[in-house]
């Protein structure tokens, strides 16, 4: 029999082809197309990594495996994807729930901690479809799911795997250097938790793994000119240098899956800029469809309806 329960899982969307990078960017940027030469710049960012992203085949696996491993746990649901700035938007999806008779919605996105700017964008574009269907959903909406403790559990193990491919004698001498997407510093105007979260839950990873001397750092600031929050990771591991660092391990914590931002901006951008420095960068494995983070979302679902009963 078809569950009425359904689970939305969001993610920030990506271009299926590069024809599609204006389009998209216009997306991003609500509507206002940016200039062409800022088109191609993004386009070939894409183009360095291969010209897509995994991000929506990883979004796809979750959704299968996070499905099972709800029904296993006796709480069956059915998973649908929608992305925040690319097909299937949202409100398409959100159109297709309905159709297929789902009534409970629980919608959680992607990314484990709260901005106004992220985590209130995904939620106000759940609010603005269902509005536009006549609301024929319950929806439980998770805010964050960075405090769950198998997330932390997964980012440590993640941690360890990485300083096990340091070689021995730099192991005890590794930097392990957290980071997130940057955002505007005018978020600070409105008393944004992201900044705390992001602590937070790198404070509970370093702390599982028992690290005295951890470092948090931000990547991926955008193009507009107003002032992001620092220290950009590329000036950071200037700094890292001039402390007389050699090794550093980047944990992006603030995402999930390999998109973009990890395989361009990490994994080109931000290794090029260590190894000029004559800094060995090993990255963490995202969480991506693993078992370890399907269980994390599948708690952060439960925790998040018995929360809405009880
Ligand atoms: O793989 C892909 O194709 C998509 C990768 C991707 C992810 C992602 C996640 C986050 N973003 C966040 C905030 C902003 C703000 C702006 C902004 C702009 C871009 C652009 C691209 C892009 N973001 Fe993104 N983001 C990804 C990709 N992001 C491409 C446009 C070019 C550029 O600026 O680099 C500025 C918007 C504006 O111009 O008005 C703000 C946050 C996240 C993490 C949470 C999440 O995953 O949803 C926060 C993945």
């Amino acid at each position: 029999m078809a569950t009425e329960s359904a689970v939305l899982l969001m993610a920030y969307g990506t271009p299926d082809r590069l024809e599609d990078v204006g389009d998209y960017y216009t997306h991003i940027r609500g509507g206002r197309r940016p200039a062409e030469d800022a088109i191609d710049n993004l386009r070939a960012r894409y183009v360095a990594i291969g010209g897509t992203t995994p991000l929506r085949a990883i979004s796809e696996a979750v959704r299968d495996r996070l499905r099972e491993q709800l029904a296993a746990d006796g709480l069956p649901h059915d998973v649908y994807v929608g992305m925040r700035h690319w097909h299937p938007y949202i409100a398409e999806t959100m159109r297709t729930m309905r159709d297929a008779g789902i009534r409970r919605v629980t919608a959680i996105a992607l990314a484990p901690h709260y901005s106004r700017m992220s985590i209130g964008a995904y939620r106000d574009a759940v609010e603005a479809a269902h509005a536009e269907l006549g609301r024929p959903f319950e929806i439980t909406f998770v805010d964050r799911w960075h405090g769950e403790p198998a997330f932390i559990e997964l980012m440590a193990s993640r941690v360890r795997d990485a300083l096990a491919r340091v070689p021995d004698a730099d192991r005890a001498s590794a930097t392990v250097v957290f980071s997130a997407h940057s955002l505007p510093i005018r978020i600070r105007e409105w008393q944004d938790p992201y900044e705390a979260e992001l602590l937070e839950s790198s404070a509970a990873v370093a702390a599982r793994l028992g690290l005295s001397d951890w470092r948090f750092a931000w990547q991926s600031a955008g193009g507009s000119r107003e002032p992001w929050i620092g220290p950009d990771i590329l000036d950071y591991l200037k700094t890292l240098a001039g402390e007389g660092v050699r090794t550093v391990v980047q944990v992006p914590i603030g995402f999930v899956s390999d998109h973009l931002e990890i395989l361009y901006d990490v994994d080109i951008e931000a290794m090029d800029a260590a190894r000029h420095l004559g800094i060995r960068l090993v990255r963490t494995e995202m969480p991506n469809a693993s078992p370890e983070f399907i269980r994390v979302l599948a708690d952060a679902v439960a925790h998040a309806e018995a929360a809405q009963v009880g």
